[in-house]
């Protein structure tokens, strides 16, 4: 048996209990298969793939808080340090009701690919909460985020891991877990990045991962001689990464005619109102009924079992900014049918496996989260020198950065496909590109 298939057995038996896990670990290793190959006595030798795919450790606890009514509820914490071989771990934080340690390890799994595509000094983790945010008064938000803090500050800091953002974590949450790190360890470091522009934060954060996707796209577009301007876009989901995807590709000339939330979604054939958008969910938090309340030209449809919602219908370019498993084989049918050229993702892993195989062997562009979104930890990155050297870049030396460094991600992996005999197929080059560096690091610093 070759390696590769002797570790994905061992990791399946060992963790039969993690979908989403073994989905993130089966495509990086499928994928990995002509560099592994390659140096497989090596490799076998110093178990490269055992390690990197067993966390360094996995931290889980109580978190306690009181709601609005006096009433004490109990969430579970959760910190998936994975892999520091380049840098200290880096990565978001999640909370939403659907986070378990799955979740957590397949995001943080992923995170050290993505973290070293970036080019910076970053390893991978992950963290988050089961706690749902929807719903919850700004007091009872503070609540959760101290006492989650309170423990989470034994394990964290700035040269040791560094959280941030994802799905539920945004300015508000950071900044309440941030005053919580202060309070207990004394130290004003930069300990977790999305900051607030008074207090360490960095220009352009809250723009990147959505701005980074479509650099990134554009990048992939031009290397194929298509232009950007006058396609249309369907967008999934109307948080962080979908609204500022939304809002690059309108200033590249495209038109995003769609954005979703949990509930449903909206077709706007007249493209996406992105002040709207913002006004409706960064402002009010409200749902996207109030968009389609606004705005003539929008139809906001229920979200129901077995439909297609936002990949229904005829556009140029996909680009899934929701969460995993949001684009299905089905889904990837209508795509293709409908004629789209790209699929980029904005997400974490939004595209199920055999979408993406059917994607692909259709002939359309297909770039996977990992180096598509790491616009995003790539500014965090950022952010974390402009707290080192105790200085704030401006928005447009570091939205210059961020361009920069999607474009060489893109060259990147494109480049390692070519050198392995796949290329276009950038999936196997983000893998292929990101391992290279991690494993060059993990052999050079010896068992650990
Ligand atoms: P937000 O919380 O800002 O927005 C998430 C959006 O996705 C909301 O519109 C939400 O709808 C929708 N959504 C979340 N969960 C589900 C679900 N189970 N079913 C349907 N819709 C859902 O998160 P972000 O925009 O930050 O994150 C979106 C994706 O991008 C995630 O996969 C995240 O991991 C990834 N990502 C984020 C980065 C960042 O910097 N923020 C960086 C790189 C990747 P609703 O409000 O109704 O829940
Ligand atoms: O998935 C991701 O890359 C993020 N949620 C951003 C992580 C970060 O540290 O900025």
């Amino acid at each position: 048996m070759s390696y590769v298939d002797e570790v994905l057995e061992q990791v399946k038996k060992k963790n039969a209990d993690q979908p989403e896990f073994l989905q993130a670990v089966t495509e990086v290793l499928d994928s990995l298969r002509p560099v592994i190959d390659a140096n497989e006595e090596l490799y076998r030798k110093n178990a490269i793939l055992e390690r990197i795919t067993e966390p360094d450790r996995q931290i889980m606890f109580r978190v306690p808080w009181v709601d609005d009514n006096g009433q004490v509820q109990v969430n579970r914490g959760f910190r998936v340090q994975f892999n520091n071989a380049i840098g200290p771990y880096k990565g978001g934080l999640r909370l939403h009701p659907s986070v378990n340690l799955s979740i957590i390890k397949f995001l943080g799994f992923e995170q050290i690919f993505k973290n070293s595509l970036t080019t910076l000094p970053i390893g991978g983790g992950k963290g988050g909460s089961d706690f749902d945010p929807k719903g919850k008064s700004d007091r009872e938000i503070m609540a959760f985020c101290q006492s989650f803090m309170t423990e989470l500050s034994k394990y964290i800091g700035a040269d040791v891991d560094v959280p941030a953002g994802d799905i539920g974590t945004g300015a508000r949450e950071i900044g309440f877990m941030f005053g919580q790190y202060k309070r207990i360890q004394g130290t004003f470091e930069g300990v977790l990045t999305g900051k607030g522009l008074t207090w360490g934060g960095s220009l352009a954060r809250t723009q990147a991962t959505g701005y980074g996707l479509l650099y990134l796209t554009n990048a992939l577009l031009k290397d194929h001689n298509i232009d950007i301007a006058g396609k249309t876009c369907a967008v999934s989901g109307s948080g962080n990464v979908a609204i500022y995807a939304i809002e690059k590709a309108q200033q590249l000339g495209a038109k995003p005619v769609t954005c979703s939330d949990s509930t449903g979604w909206i077709y706007d054939p007249e493209g996406i109102d992105v002040e709207l958008l913002k006004e409706v969910k960064e402002v009010k938090r409200a749902r996207l009924t109030e968009y389609a309340a606004a705005r003539p030209s929008a139809e906001y449809h229920e979200k129901k079992n077995g439909e297609h919602g936002v990949w229904q219908y005829k556009v140029d370019l996909a680009l899934p900014c929701a969460t995993q498993n949001e684009l299905d084989l089905e889904d990837a049918k209508m795509l293709v049918a409908n004629g789209v050229l790209s699929v980029t993702e904005g997400a974490n892993m939004p595209t199920t496996l055999d979408a993406t195989k059917y994607l692909q062997e259709n002939g359309v562009l297909f770039v996977g989260g990992k180096a598509a979104n790491a616009g995003g930890v790539a500014t965090s990155a950022l952010e974390m020198s402009q707290n080192s050297e105790r200085l704030s870049w401006t928005f447009e030396e570091v939205d210059g950065k961020l361009k920069n460094i999607m474009e060489t991600i893109y060259a990147n992996i494109s480049d390692a496909a070519k050198r392995y005999g796949v290329e276009g197929d950038y999936v196997a080059g983000a893998n292929i590109a990101g391992f290279e560096k991690v494993v060059d690091a993990m052999l050079a610093q010896g068992v650990c």
